[in-house]
């Protein structure tokens, strides 16, 4: 371990270089409100849900199979299962590493789960339950489709976590084990080959920034670098699915799976910042500014085809049949961090936040027991609630489901919230920067030692007050800097400094620098508050219909909360009318433990189509010009939710994009 002295700072991700310096679960605590409630969940129900359910589903049990000679015919699951385990690990890594009082207990779990995978390591660091031995397709013969590499990405992702949250024990020995043999493997002069589903890239950059072992950034740039020239077959959805169509460097945007694709990139960023590499910075930089203009859902949600995961081209971005996959908004958070690590533009934690707020909160549901693998934007039919017991496939339920054949969306939810808390601030020479507004209690040093204490008081995102409390700080100045919110834009967000001078600030970042005193308040106002929402007339699936927003939070009608007997394709609004505050009562706030504000819903005017006003029967098309077969339909105030919070009150048919009256 780099100075093998004292434990590393609890940094998911800790570039060597960059814009900005991360702050570590160790410097940051998020201690109520939003996030709070659903990283509680996590910690006391998510966690071990995942974890009886792989051993339920003989995913646990894979790796003992394997080490006594059981395998094949005792293996279970698909051939990535291991890697639900290393997620798994690194979520409990994370999660005890926040200060919970519950640490002994996930560091108990840890111990457990190391203890079972680690019997199938073989003696040259090989580590896999489903290639190599008796009966099994032999070692890397299956690359693009195998997940060997990824299955070590995220054991060494698990590693890493474990050396700085807990210091380092057996499960770091395992992945620092496995990763040699990678590099021993694909190194140069071994086999000139890559995954077919990136992911080892970042945690080989994590590994070398963790041990200061040059040889694993090497071997992760190696594999950025070999992407992208045919070496894995093309396959059914051709090379882009596996972004094995165009060096990292010379694709213009995110293309092909986009779980796989949002991966590479991060890695890419990871590489780019370490080896001082612009040139394939700013390429990654030119894919992201492409992706975000043309292939993102408002939601945040990447990925438009269900038959092979992937993004659609340009401007296909249909709502019924978004796939806007869960880890594919895990991986866009990921890439958003590296990107606000490397150039300390705020426009990342925008993108953060939106999919922070709209996918990865919409994936589990309140209890913590089922979840979301697609994410649509409108459900035409009432699912069935999936039995308990059963194990779903990935996309096809109405509903959360408690797990899937294919799992990889809730251990990855696990682990981001787990390291959640990290993604709040930052620091630099000049002070303290604030991405993303949460309850929170930030401990840190400047320059020079100089302790800094900030505690944040907000009810946000249902509240746009966002104080700043100075609890300590130096005899000097120094600089805060608090993100404005894009989705501000257009409204009015105010900045009030302790000493009681209050402006105007814009989108991106507002600065105070100043001496600050232990007591110093500062105020940021943001205009929360329902807006509509429209799309470019490009996303033609959405044209004649409006959505809402309320502060970052995306809103959707949804069937429980219209009068009996309708379906949201009733629905059309009135987007005339300035869209209002309802009442809380629906969504979050029939959860335990509701936070004030939780669950805000907002009213808007239109139209529901009366039961039985359409000839279910008729052709579809008329003339414009023949109002006849118009449904009658009753005036009313609709009722909207929070997207995140649908699906919690039982089968519902619920949409984003609504028509608006008069299209
Ligand atoms: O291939 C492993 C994971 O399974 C991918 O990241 C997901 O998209 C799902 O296909
Ligand atoms: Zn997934």
């Amino acid at each position: 371990m780099k100075g093998n002295t004292a434990r590393p700072a609890v940094l998911p991700v800790a570039p060597t270089r960059g814009r900005l310096r991360p702050l570590g679960l160790d410097e940051v605590r998020i201690t109520g409100g939003f996030w709070a409630r659903r990283r509680h969940v996590n910690e006391t129900v998510t966690l071990g849900h995942c974890r009886d359910w792989m051993a339920r589903a003989g995913w646990t049990g894979n790796f003992r199979a394997a080490a006594e000679g059981r395998v094949p015919r005792d293996r279970r699951g698909r051939e990535f299962a291991d890697s639900e385990l290393y997620k798994l690990l690194e979520a409990l890594a994370w999660q005890a590493g926040t200060g919970t009082g519950a640490a002994p207990a996930l560091d108990a779990e840890s111990a457990a789960l190391t203890e079972a995978v680690a019997p199938a390591q073989e003696p040259d660091g090989y580590l896999n339950t489903a290639f190599g031995r008796p009966g099994q397709p032999p070692r890397y013969s299956d690359l693009a489709w195998g997940h060997e590499l990824y299955c070590y990405g995220h054991l060494i992702q698990a590693g890493v976590a474990q050396a700085r949250s807990r210091g380092e024990g057996e499960l770091t020995k395992i992945a620092l084990r496995a990763a040699d043999h990678v590099c021993a493997t694909f190194g140069t002069g071994g086999t000139e080959a890559v995954c077919g589903h990136p992911q080892i890239e970042t945690a080989l950059v994590e590994l070398a920034r963790l041990t200061g072992e040059r040889r694993y950034l090497d071997q992760a740039a190696l594999f950025v670098a070999r992407r992208g020239h045919g070496t894995l077959p093309e396959g059914e959805f051709g090379r882009a699915y596996h972004q094995d169509d165009l060096p990292v460097r010379e694709a213009g945007v995110l293309r092909g799976h986009a779980v796989r694709a949002l991966y590479l990139a991060a890695g890419a960023v990871d590489v780019a910042v370490e080896t001082g590499d612009e040139a394939l910075l700013a390429a990654v930089v030119r894919q992201w500014e492409a992706t975000v203009a043309r292939r993102t859902y408002l939601t945040g949600g990447m990925g438009a085809h269900h038959r092979d995961e992937s993004f659609g081209g340009d401007f296909v971005l249909p709502p019924d049949r978004a796939y806007a996959e869960t880890c594919a908004g895990v991986a866009s958070v990921m890439l958003n961090w590296r990107l606000l690590l490397a150039t300390g533009e705020p426009r990342y934690a925008d993108l953060a936040e939106r999919t922070l707020f709209n996918v990865v909160a919409t994936s589990p549901a309140q209890d913590g027991r089922s979840f979301f693998y697609a994410n649509t934007l409108h459900r035409r039919e009432r699912g069935a609630v999936p039995a308990e017991d059963t194990v779903s496939p990935r996309a096809a339920s109405g509903l959360r489901a408690p797990w899937f054949a294919v799992s990889c969306c809730p251990t990855n939810v696990a682990r981001t919230l787990a390291q959640l808390p990290a993604y709040l601030a930052t620091a630099d020479d000049r002070g303290v920067q604030l991405h993303q507004y949460a309850d929170a209690e930030i401990a840190t040093s400047l320059p020079g030692g100089h302790g800094v204490a900030l505690r944040i008081l907000t009810d946000y995102p249902w509240g746009g007050d966002v104080v700043v409390r100075v609890d300590r700080s130096p005899d000097r100045p120094w600089t805060l800097s608090l993100r404005v919110p894009d989705w501000t834009a257009g409204a009015t967000a105010w900045l009030t400094d302790p000493a009681g001078g209050r402006r105007t600030v814009a989108p991106g970042t507002a600065e105070i620098t100043r001496v600050f005193r232990p007591g110093d308040r500062i105020r940021l106002e943001l205009p929360v508050r329902p807006r509509w929402i429209r799309a470019d007339p490009r996303v033609d699936a959405v044209r004649g219909t409006v959505a809402v927003q309320r502060g970052p939070l995306v809103y959707c009608a949804e069937s429980v909360d219209l009068p009996d007997g309708h379906d949201v394709d009733a629905v059309r609004v009135d987007p005339s009318a300035a869209p209002q505050d309802g009442p809380a009562g629906a969504g979050d706030s029939a959860g335990p433990g509701g936070e004030p504000g939780e669950g805000a819903t907002v009213v808007v005017a239109g139209e529901i189509a009366a039961p039985g006003a359409r000839d279910e029967g008729a052709w579809p098309y008329r003339p414009l010009d023949d109002p006849a077969g118009t449904p009658a339909a009753d005036r009313a105030g609709i009722v909207l939710v929070p997207y995140h919070s649908w699906a919690n009150r039982g089968p519902a048919t619920m949409r984003v994009w609504l028509p608006t009256v008069n299209p």
